[in-house]
C-alpha cells in the first residue's frame, strides 16, 4: 500500500487543526497507519528539510518546524502520495484549490499548516526518518472492499 507522511505543522496545532486535518484525510477514504506529536529537534528538521538547505527560506522553516510541537501521521492507500498532497493543497495557500486545507485554513507560505511526501519514493525516505518499522501498523478495515477497488 502507497504511504505518505503527513505532519500538522506548529501552526497547524496551536490553532486546533490537528483533528481537521484527521477527519479530511479518514473521510477521503485513506488509512491511519501511524501517529505521534513530539517537538521536533534540530537534527530531525534538518534531515527532513535537507532537499531546501541553501534557499532563502530554509532558516525560517527550520525555526519554524522546531518552534512547537507537530503531529506526525503516517496515512496509506491507493495513489495515497497525490489524493494527500491535493487534500492538502498547493504550498502557497492563495494558489491552493478551494476546498484544500491549505485554501480553506492559510493565508502565507511559511504559515501553511501541512506538510505531505511529494513523491513515492520521498515518502518512504520519510515515513523510515519520522517512524520505526514497529510504529507503523499493517491493519485492515471492514469498509476497505468499499473504497479500495482491489484490497
Ligand atoms: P511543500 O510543503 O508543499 O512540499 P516545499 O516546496 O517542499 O513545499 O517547501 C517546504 C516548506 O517550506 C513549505 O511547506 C513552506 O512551509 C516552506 N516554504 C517553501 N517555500 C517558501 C517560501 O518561499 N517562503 C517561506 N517558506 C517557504
Ligand atoms: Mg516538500
Amino acid at each position: 500500500m502507497e504511504r505518505s507522511l503527513v505532519l500538522v505543522k506548529p501552526d497547524g496545532v496551536q490553532r486546533g487543526l490537528i483533528g481537521e486535518v484527521i477527519i479530511r484525510l479518514e473521510r477521503r477514504g485513506l488509512m491511519l497507519v501511524a501517529a505521534k506529536f513530539l517537538n521536533v529537534s534540530q537534527e530531525l528538521a534538518e534531515t527532513h528539510y535537507a532537499i531546501h538547505k541553501g534557499k532563502p527560506f530554509y532558516d525560517t522553516l527550520i525555526k519554524y518546524i522546531t518552534s512547537a510541537p507537530v503531529m506526525a501521521m503516517v496515512w496509506g492507500g491507493p495513489n495515497a502520495v497525490a489524493a494527500i498532497r491535493q487534500t492538502m493543497g498547493a504550498t502557497r495557500p492563495t494558489e491552493a484549490a478551494p476546498g484544500s486545507v491549505r485554501h480553506d485554513f492559510a493565508l502565507e507560505i511559511g504559515r501553511n499548516l501541512t506538510h505531505a511526501s511529494d513523491t513515492v519514493e520521498n515518502s518512504e525516505k520519510e515515513v523510515a526518518l519520522w517512524f520505526t518499522p514497529s510504529e507503523l501498523i499493517n491493519w485492515k478495515r471492514e469498509t476497505d472492499r468499499w473504497i479500495f477497488e482491489q484490497n
